[in-house]
């Protein structure tokens, strides 16, 4: 069928998703007789689970996010990075397609940027990078990098690193911010020391409770001194043994934008509080206030708010340990498959902020049947899990993979992103890649 009637199926669906029903499906219910055709002609190919597409939901193929697309998205060319998403460019923001995340462990080429700043010069001398613990501590510590690798131990974890925002494009109504599809985390192996070491070395005070983060980061405005970002967290995740000051990632230097040469790596919350570049913690008897802190960053409703409303916030909480999501790495969305093709060796990875991953399931059929995936053990504590399986096809035609993760509590992701926030943080709905076979 035409590109034309491609688009009016998407745009009806985005204008009127009443009525896109009614024309797609007649009455709510099964996709039916010259319905289904229509719909088949719409993606371009027999839909051999068609009776089973649920009335009211746009068709994978038509429903990803523009910049995860295949049409035409933009591409980051970077110098030492590979073709990630570009997302804007001032702030410079690039996703990555989850298809380069299959490696086990992220290469530095393949790591997402989010900057909400500028990026800092290349320090002449790395090992001379200072950092400040100051605020709520018996005594202020300034340290070089030089001295921090030799005072404290050095540990390597393999640790998920993920924007707040991730998923955000899958939010309807849509929300401000990087439209992000899944490909807002990494799981690099980072190398550096425990923060836990640094702050105990320094002497909590009875009255720290949270920290605050800075980096050198200029900010867009040109002002001197002003942060373009600067949050913080409770001090129990700060003194987690997985909240690193890092310096190393796989073995070698940290990208510049990427952090180097000292970022913080807090595996698990939102990205926002792994600090690049970082200069400062400064250790708070209350609830840090930096830009990215308060109102509604980085923050969701306690109790449901109407999708689409404003709100300023004053009823939500931090986000903090990220929910579960899952990603699929093997095949891309809308990947296109020999005839007769008929299994799919499925391969990915999932993770649900501090928790672990419990199990992963897949459907070719539109969610009525499940195929539960073997899911690997972590590498460690906050680190990802991959995840491997097959699902067999009756025939050619338009498939739809979903797949969906369960954490260690027994929570799954939801049907779409729940809890709508304005700023569109921590949805984690089921995802769905569309294949066509022959
Ligand atoms: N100094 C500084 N640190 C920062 C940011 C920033 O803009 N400036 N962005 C944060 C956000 S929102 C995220 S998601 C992570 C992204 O880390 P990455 O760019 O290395 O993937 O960095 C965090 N640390
Ligand atoms: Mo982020």
């Amino acid at each position: 069928m035409s590109r034309k009637t491609e688009r009016s199926v998407q745009e009806l669906y985005r204008d009127d998703p009443e009525r896109a029903d009614a024309v797609a499906f007649g009455r709510r219910g099964a996709l039916k007789g010259a319905a289904l055709a229509a719909m088949g002609g719409a993606v371009g190919a027999a839909i051999p689970f068609g009776a089973n597409m649920p009335a009211g939901t746009l068709p994978a193929l038509f429903s990803r996010p523009a910049a995860a697309q295949g049409s035409a998205p933009a591409v980051l060319q970077m110098e030492g990075k590979g073709p990630l998403i570009l997302q804007g460019e001032r702030p410079l923001n690039a996703e990555t397609p989850e298809t380069l995340l299959d490696e086990p462990v992220t290469s530095a080429r393949n790591m997402f940027i989010r900057n909400n700043g500028g990026v800092p010069e290349v320090p002449a001398d790395p090992k001379a990078w200072k950092l400040t613990i100051d605020g709520e501590v018996n005594t202020p510590i300034e340290i070089t990098l030089g001295e921090l690798e030799q005072r404290f131990p050095v540990v390597t974890r393999q640790l998920q690193l993920e924007c707040g925002g991730n998923g955000r494009a899958f939010f309807s109504p849509q929300t401000r911010g990087n439209q992000w599809g899944n490909g807002a985390i990494s799981n690099g192996e980072w190398t550096g020391v425990r923060l836990r070491d640094v702050l105990q070395a320094a002497g909590l005070k009875p009255s720290a409770v949270a920290t605050g983060h800075y980096g050198a980061d200029p900010h867009l405005s040109g002002e001197p001194g002003r942060p373009s970002i600067a949050r913080g967290m409770r001090i129990s995740k700060a003194m987690e043994e997985d909240t690193l000051l890092a310096f190393r990632l796989n073995g070698a230097a940290i990208p510049l934008v990427n952090g180097a040469p000292l970022r913080l790596v807090t595996p698990g919350w939102p990205g926002s509080l792994s600090q690049k570049w970082l200069t400062r913690i400064w250790v708070r008897d209350k609830p840090h206030d930096g830009p990215g802190m308060g109102g509604t960053s980085y923050r969701v409703p306690v109790k449901p708010i109407v999708p689409g409303s404003s709100n300023n916030g004053a009823d939500f909480v931090d986000l903090e340990s990220m929910p579960v999501r899952s990603i699929l790495s093997s095949h891309a969305h809308g990947a296109r498959l020999a005839a007769g093709t008929r299994s799919l060796d499925l391969r990915g990875a999932a993770w649900a902020g501090d928790l672990t991953v419990r199990a992963v399931h897949a459907s070719v059929d539109f969610g009525a049947t499940w195929t539960e995936m073997q899911v690997a053990a972590p590498a460690n504590a906050h680190a990802w899990q991959r995840w491997t399986g097959r699902v067999e096809l009756p025939s050619d035609g338009y498939y739809e993979v979903w797949y969906r993760a369960t954490d260690s509590n027994g929570r799954m992701q939801p049907h779409l992103p729940a809890n709508w926030n304005p700023q569109g943080y921590g949805g984690n709905g089921i995802s769905r890649a569309a294949i066509l076979v022959g």
